[in-house]
């Protein structure tokens, strides 16, 4: 179990003082400045090597993404934006970061900022993230006011961030569609390439990154790679916020190091599942878009990228739904299909149809008012539309349902029998 010294959120239930004064003694904004004369080849080289992959559900190397930026132009200015658009199903975990540590957001901005020649950073806000943008706006106020970023600041790299408040819409939290939004658009996904790298907000150089990612920078950088990749298995390093719901004990967020087992997640932090662990139905491990697990195959697993990759699941943003054998999975999936159909932005043919198609038969299947055959076609729909979208809603409006029909079909097929020998059953009354 990570200890205590070693999580980088040190104020993440919000116990201590969130404000410049409390951050600093934490450690946050010790020595940026020495961080900064290290040279931008430097602090790419460190995030390269911490193995940091990106905390926003695709999981791709951060300092990789961080390089790809182009040298400075005079005339082209470079933007970091920052995905706090934290909308996906069962993930809270930015959320906490904005109200109770919202300095080592601001000051992992500089520091990325500096990293990439960008001019500024945006931080696009959840809409419904009312007063933890009003947390952070206070933060990124306070750094002003200590000149720790702005046009003149002690760091001697002008740098300004803007927060921006969203409008309350899932799909601005993909990349390209929270750009559009920014630009005052309409929140709809752009086709990559061009990636945001050469062509982002704007036309610009620009770096989407998570909440998360970019506040574990500065810690990464003043405790060194060494440290942060000493945690985790290989390609899967760190440390990690895990925001834990469902059919457990005590559901809560932790930081807990990269590829710590399943089991000993739960039962160390989330006080084991309800009602013991033979009780275990299944796991969606990685926030809604990624299939569900049944509880044989989760239970010894490491909890990162590789581990659950393997599985043709995802850890996602490592939002762990755990469900009982209460769980009435077929609705619990059906209800995600509706989430998807509402959420979809409509602009790609496969996606608009095919999330209200599928949330249509996902209905029937509940009620077990459908044909067996039925699955098969479900089946080969989401097929049709995983890979041939525009962005990555359609694949995530897929996969629950394949994760559901490759594990639990008996489950359907025994709620068709039941619906069916109830309507023959009318029907014989009926006649008789
Ligand atoms: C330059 C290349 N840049 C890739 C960049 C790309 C992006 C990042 C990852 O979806 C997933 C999605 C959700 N040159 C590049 C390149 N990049 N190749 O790398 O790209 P990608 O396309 O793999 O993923 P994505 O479009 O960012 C994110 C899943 O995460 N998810 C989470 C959703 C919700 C939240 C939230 O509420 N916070 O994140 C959960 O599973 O479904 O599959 O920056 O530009 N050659
Ligand atoms: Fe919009 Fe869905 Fe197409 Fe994404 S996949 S661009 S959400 S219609």
């Amino acid at each position: 179990m990570l200890q205590d010294k070693d999580r980088i959120f040190q104020n993440l239930y919000g116990y201590g003082d969130w404000s410049l004064k409390g951050a600093k003694k934490r450690g946050a904004w010790d020595n940026t400045k020495g961080l900064l004369e290290k040279g931008k080849d430097w602090i790419i080289a460190e995030m390269k090597a911490s193995g940091l992959r990106g905390r926003g559900g695709a999981g791709f190397p951060t300092g990789l993404k961080w390089s790809f930026m182009p040298k400075p132009d005079p005339n082209r200015p470079s933007y970091l934006v920052v995905n706090a658009d934290e909308s996906e199903p069962g993930t809270c975990k930015d959320r906490e970061i904005l109200r109770n540590d919202p300095h080592l957001l601001v000051e992992g901005c500089l520091v990325a900022g500096f990293a990439m020649g960008a001019s500024a950073a945006y931080i696009y806000v959840r809409g419904e993230f009312i007063w933890e943008r009003e947390r952070l706006q206070a933060a990124v106020d306070e750094a002003y006011a200590a000149n720790l970023i702005g046009q003149k600041n002690i760091h001697n790299y002008p740098f300004e961030i803007i927060v921006h408040h969203g409008a309350g819409a899932y799909i601005c939290g993909e990349e390209t569609a929270l750009l559009e939004s920014l630009e005052g658009k309409k929140g709809m996904p752009r086709l990559k390439p061009p990636f945001p790298a050469n062509m982002g907000l704007y036309g610009c150089p620009t770096t989407v990154n998570n909440v998360e990612s970019i506040a574990v920078a500065p810690t990464i950088l003043r405790r060194g790679a060494a440290w942060f990749s000493s945690f985790g298995a290989k390609n899967n390093s760190g440390t990690k916020l895990f925001s834990i719901s469902g059919h457990v004990n005590t559901p809560c967020n932790v930081e807990e190091a990269m590829s710590i087992p399943f089991r000993e997640l739960i039962e160390k932090h989330a006080g084991g599942v309800r009602g013991g662990w033979d009780n275990l139905l299944a796991v969606i491990p990685g926030g809604s878009s990624v299939r569900c697990v049944p509880a044989a195959q989760i239970i010894d697993t490491p909890m990162d990228f590789d581990s659950l990759s393997a599985l043709k699941s995802g850890l996602g943003t490592a939002a762990v739904i755990v469900m009982d054998k209460s769980t009435d999975i077929v609705r619990a999936i059906a209800r995600l299909s509706m989430f998807y159909k509402h959420e979809s932005c409509g602009q790609c043919t496969p996606c608009r149809e095919g999330t209200g198609w599928m949330a249509r038969i996902m209905q029937r299947m509940v009620e077990g008012r459908a044909q067996k055959s039925e699955i098969d076609l479900l089946f080969d729909v989401s097929k049709q539309i995983e890979g041939h979208t525009i962005c990555a809603l359609g694949d995530a409006a897929a996969w629950p349902i394949q994760g559901l029909i490759n594990h639990f079909r008996p489950v359907i097929e025994a709620r068709i029998d039941s619906y069916t020998a109830r309507a023959d059953k009318d029907a014989a009354q009926v006649a008789a």
